[in-house]
């Protein structure tokens, strides 16, 4: 068996409470001893990223990107938590296949788009409904739900808490 620690790879609307996750995940993870880096898409389109924008294409490249560096962190004994849209199914196939079977764990971070539209941190999504953004995920934009991830969480119905324990119970104990 590898001895890799799992990516968890966090997909889902934006509002669906992917960041929150990973920061609460990593900090279980950290109290246990891990070297955990989170690869989140708000924070990568800020400086790897920040070529990037909306579109099919751009996205494409934005989760190939975050995909390779999150194996490289890998590869380098990293616990790799990445909070990512990465709204098409192919592309999260693609990126599963860059590692070694097992060691892609793909959760669907979930939420009603009318709760993740309730919750609306940023004002983003009422943006998006004046048409000041365009190409909003859930609004004019696709989002590809997972058919079959290894876990779907519906933070509308669980608190942070419960979320990182269903999380934790998915991770083989670090070497
Ligand atoms: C989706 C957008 C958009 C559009 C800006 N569509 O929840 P946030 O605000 O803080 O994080 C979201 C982030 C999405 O980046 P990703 O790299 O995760 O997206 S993807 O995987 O689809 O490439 C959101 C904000 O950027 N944001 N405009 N049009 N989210």
């Amino acid at each position: 068996m590898s001895s890799r620690a799992e990516v968890v790879w966090l997909t889902g609307l934006s509002g669906a409470g992917k960041s929150t996750l990973a920061e609460a995940l990593a900090a279980a993870l950290r109290a246990h001893g891990e070297t955990v880096a989170v690869l989140d898409g708000d924070v990568l389109r800020q400086g790897l990223c920040s070529d990037l924008g909306f579109s099919p294409e751009d996205r494409v490249e934005n989760i190939r990107r975050t995909a390779e560096v999150a194996r490289l962190m890998q590869q380098a004994g990293l616990r790799v938590i990445v909070a990512l849209i990465s709204p098409y199914a192919a592309e999260r196939a693609a990126a599963q296949a860059r590692f070694a079977p097992g060691e892609f764990i793909e959760v669907h971070v979930h939420a009603p788009l009318s709760v993740a539209e309730a919750r609306d941190p940023k004002g983003l999504y009422a943006r998006a409904r004046r048409g000041e953004i365009r190409q909003f995920t859930g609004i004019d934009a696709p989002y590809e739900a997972p058919a079959t991830p290894a876990l779907r969480i519906d933070t509308s119905r669980c608190n942070v808490t419960e979320a990182v324990t269903q999380l934790l119970n998915l991770l083989r104990p670090a070497d």
